[in-house]
């Protein structure tokens, strides 16, 4: 998968050497080209920005120089992306969707903002990763590029990304390895039986437990087998003074 990013601080994507991205990169099986619009500047102080019309504070990253970023750019069957406060809120859904396209351009801006026109040109769709304002569009790009990138065949272990967590609108199930007592604490004594059926059904419901306590807005939209169902009527029985 080839990720193009324009950025004026190419510099803060170093972190994606590390870990498993990192590996992925080593092992070709994404590639991500930092792209300095800086560089696009025909300013001799390689100035992008000016006041913006109509006054204010601030300075607006002019058109001209964030278009030639992108025309130095292979851009035929890429799709182009805003990371933007304004934008669709990324979700498991959207990044699994997202792992499909062959090229992604993801576009930058920050607090001051970019020319609204060059937007209007280039921009396929615009996407956030939360209802919070930061100082760049840097950090959604990594996020996003990270979400997808664990979707790229060979990224991580065969059916990592089934099992887990929102791979089928589930919070994950609580993990435990050795020491078999920490701090007094036995590790669930069905893990140790070697059962894996039964090991499996446990697994199945403290996902449906955790996410009945911390997420029940995730259970609209997950498809629930009948024996799911008469779990979670179990755990509501069991919740004292219980809602509904
Ligand atoms: C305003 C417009 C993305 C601010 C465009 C970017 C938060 C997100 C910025 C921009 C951002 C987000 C830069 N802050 N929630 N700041 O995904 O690029």
């Amino acid at each position: 998968m080839q990720f193009d990013v324009l950025t004026l601080f190419p510099e803060m994507f170093e972190v994606l050497n590390e870990s498993i991205i990192g590996k992925a990169k080593e092992k070709g099986l994404i590639n991500i080209n930092l792209v300095n619009i800086r560089n696009f500047s025909k300013n001799k102080h390689k100035k992008v920005d000016d006041t913006p019309y109509g006054g204010g504070a601030g300075m607006v990253i002019q058109p001209d120089v964030v278009k030639d970023a992108y025309n130095s750019l292979e851009t035929q069957n890429a799709k182009v992306i805003y990371m933007s406060p304004q934008g669709k809120k990324l979700d498991q859904q959207k990044v699994e969707e997202l792992s499909k396209q062959e090229h992604l351009i993801l576009l930058c801006g920050h607090y001051e903002g970019i020319d609204q026109r060059v937007i209007d040109s280039i921009v396929d769709e615009e996407i956030s990763i939360g209802d919070y304002v930061l100082t760049g569009g840097e950090i959604p790009a990594m996020v996003l590029i990270d979400s997808v990138s664990r979707y790229i065949e060979g990224v991580l272990k065969k059916d990592s990304t089934n099992e887990e967590s929102f791979s089928q609108g589930l919070l994950e199930y609580p993990q435990y390895t050795r020491p078999e007592i920490f701090e007094g604490k036995q590790v669930p004594e069905i893990l140790l039986s070697g059962h894996h059926e039964k090991i499996a059904q446990w697994r199945r419901n403290q996902s449906l437990k955790i996410t009945f306590f911390k997420r029940p807005d995730l259970l609209e939209n997950v498809e629930l087998s009948d024996e799911d169902k008469k779990v979670l009527e179990k755990i509501k029985h069991d919740v004292p003074n219980s809602i509904s």
